[in-house]
């Protein structure tokens, strides 16, 4: 029998319907098994919203490192780096500014280089409190140069909370301890806040051996105060650093732990690397003696026993409480309960 012209429309419609339906599947089952594999986000544009002053929750995610899959390593040394730098101190620094001129950051005051694998990932260490404005200074002129020395780096200020007498070195084991909890660091720089390098050749990285950066201070005339002098801003890898069982923790005031240091590095059978007299040129921000850091007493006794104290005061012993940790576009903030020189 012969069909009928609508019948077979009806088919062609059936037909049509079958393969909308099908189509529609395909496209439904791509996209969930797209999100079933978990793809990352694209990595957020523009600038994160928290500034200076808002608080943080407890211990917030870590944004997403820019992707590095097919990018070769970073060449050493960095072809962005321009040599001497005008350093100075006149001029207050807006940190809105600071913001504005590093849209590459991420919160945190982290940094990955995009167009190549950073040959170090460095912990940047700051002891700190109430040095708000040296602060500002600091993370103006760093982080430019960090940026251009290409390391895949985090800023971490250590804020001693409380009124006691302070204590650098066990906010810089504080520092330590709590950057490897949010990465996987390779090197450790320990800066005092009020240190800026005069040429970026002077990278914040780590070497063969511990390394001394601030060797040419322009408060003692552009060199060392003494040969064996490891004050200021060094860098350790995270072995050299466990090696000697991080720093110590019972010198309280100002004085003598940067001495108690070298020793260790000296005990342990490492040499100190440094950089020329010229590329380790850097600017100290001049100020008065701080409160509760008056020079320890103590100090000359303790740099005289590191050998019998290095193993039983250090990482192995380090106790405190983070009480608040903060996380700005410019840097991580971790305020610390340090305790008590009796504590
Ligand atoms: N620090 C603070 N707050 C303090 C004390 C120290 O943030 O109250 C930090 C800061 O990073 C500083 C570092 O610890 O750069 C070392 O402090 P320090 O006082 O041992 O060394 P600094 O070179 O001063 O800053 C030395 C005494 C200055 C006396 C100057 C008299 N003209
Ligand atoms: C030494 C201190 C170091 C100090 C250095 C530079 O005398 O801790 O001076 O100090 N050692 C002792 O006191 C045992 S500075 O001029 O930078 O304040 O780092």
């Amino acid at each position: 029998m012969k069909e009928l012209p609508g019948s077979w429309l009806q088919k062609a419609c059936r037909l049509l319907v079958v393969f909308c339906a099908l189509h529609l599947s395909a496209v439904l089952f791509y996209y969930l098994a797209g999100h079933a594999r978990g793809r990352p986000e694209p990595p957020p544009r523009g600038r994160p919203p928290s500034r200076p002053g808002a608080s943080a929750p407890p211990r917030p995610e870590t944004p997403p490192a820019p992707r590095t899959a097919n990018l070769s390593h970073c060449p050493d040394p960095s072809p962005l780096l321009v040599g001497p730098l005008r350093v100075e101190f006149s001029h207050p620094v807006s940190l809105k500014k600071v913001e504005e001129e590093n849209p590459d950051l991420r919160e945190g005051g982290r940094y990955t280089p995009k167009d190549c694998i950073a040959l170090q990932k460095v912990a940047i260490i700051i002891p700190f409190r109430n040095r708000d404005e040296h602060l500002r200074y600091w993370l103006y002129y760093l982080h430019p140069i960090l940026q251009r020395q290409q390391l895949d780096y985090g800023i971490y200020v250590i804020n001693q909370g409380g009124e006691e007498t302070f204590n650098r070195a066990k906010l810089l084991n504080i520092g330590f301890i709590e950057a490897l909890k949010e990465y996987d660091y390779d090197c450790f720089v320990f800066s005092d806040v009020d240190l800026v390098p005069m040429d970026d050749r002077n990278t914040y990285k780590c070497y063969d051996q511990p390394r001394h950066l601030s060797v040419s201070m322009d408060k003692f005339g552009f060199s060392l105060p003494y040969n064996q002098y490891f004050g200021g801003v060094s860098a350790l890898s995270k072995e050299q650093f466990e090696k000697i069982n991080g720093f110590p923790n019972n010198y309280w005031g100002w004085g003598g732990e940067d001495d108690d240091i070298y020793n260790r590095l000296v005990f342990k059978g490492m040499g100190v690397s440094r950089p020329d007299a010229t590329i380790g040129k850097c600017r100290m921000i001049h100020h008065s003696r701080d409160n509760k850091n008056e020079p320890n007493p103590q100090r000359f006794t303790k740099i005289a026993h590191t050998k019998e104290t290095m193993n039983s005061d250090g990482l192995n012993t380090l106790s405190y409480k983070a009480v608040k940790i903060e996380r700005f576009y410019l840097y991580t903030k971790i305020t610390v309960d340090v305790g008590s020189p009796k504590s």
